[in-house]
C-alpha cells in the first residue's frame, strides 16, 4: 500500500511507487484526502492523474481512501505493508510516529524507501506554489500533470 495525498502526483511519488513494484507483487496506491492540507485537485482527479502515469504497470491499482483510518483500509484490501518514501530527516520525523501508530493499531509494518536524490526537493505543495507563481516545474511532474496544473492555475498556453 502506497498511501498519500498526491495533490498532485509528482515524479518523486512515482519513483517510490515504481520501486515498490520491485518489492511487492501487487501495489495499491491509496489516495487520501488530508484535511490539514488545502487541496487543488479532488480525490477522483488525483486518482485519474496517477492512473494515467502508471499505465505500463498492471500490478498497480489506484484507489481513493474514503475517510477513516489507513489501517482499516489496509485490512479491508489485505495489504501486507505500507510503503513510504523519505526525502530526509524531516520526512522521517513526520513518518515515524505514523508508522509506529499504524503498527500499534494493527500490526502492519511500514517499509521506508529512500527518495531519489533528483526529486529530494519535490513535494506536491512546492510544485503547486511554484506553478502558481509562474515557475517552471517541468521534469518534476509527468507532462499530463503539468498540463492540468497550468490549466488549474490559469497559465494555459505559457
Ligand atoms: N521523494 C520520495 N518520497 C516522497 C516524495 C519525494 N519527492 N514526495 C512525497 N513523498 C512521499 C512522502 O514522504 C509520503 O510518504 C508519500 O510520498 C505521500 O506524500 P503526500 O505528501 O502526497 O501525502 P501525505 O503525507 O499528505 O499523506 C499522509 C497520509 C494520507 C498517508 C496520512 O495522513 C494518513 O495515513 N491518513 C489516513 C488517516 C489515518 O490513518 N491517520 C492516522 C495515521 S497514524
Amino acid at each position: 500500500m502506497c498511501p498519500g495525498s498526491f495533490d498532485p502526483v509528482t515524479n518523486g511519488h512515482l519513483d517510490v511507487i515504481r520501486r515498490a513494484t520491485v518489492l511487492f507483487d501487487e501495489v495499491i496506491v491509496a489516495v487520501a484526502g488530508n484535511p490539514s492540507k488545502r487541496s487543488m485537485f479532488t480525490v477522483p482527479e488525483r486518482v485519474g492523474l496517477i492512473k494515467q502515469s502508471l499505465t505500463d504497470l498492471p500490478q498497480v491499482t489506484v484507489m481513493p481512501v474514503d475517510g477513516g483510518l489507513l489501517v482499516d483500509f489496509c485490512r479491508r484490501v489485505q495489504a501486507v505493508a505500507v510503503v513510504k518514501g523519505l526525502r530526509g530527516g524531516t520526512d522521517f520525523a513526520y513518518e515515524l510516529p505514523m508508522a509506529l501508530m499504524n503498527r500499534h493499531l494493527s500490526g502492519i509494518e511500514t517499509v521506508f524507501l529512500s527518495g531519489e536524490p533528483r526529486f529530494e526537493h519535490v513535494s506536491s505543495s512546492l510544485i503547486k506554489e511554484v506553478a502558481t507563481h509562474g515557475g517552471d516545474v517541468s521534469g518534476l511532474v509527468p507532462d499530463h500533470v503539468l498540463a492540468r496544473l497550468l490549466e488549474r492555475v490559469g497559465r494555459v498556453g505559457q
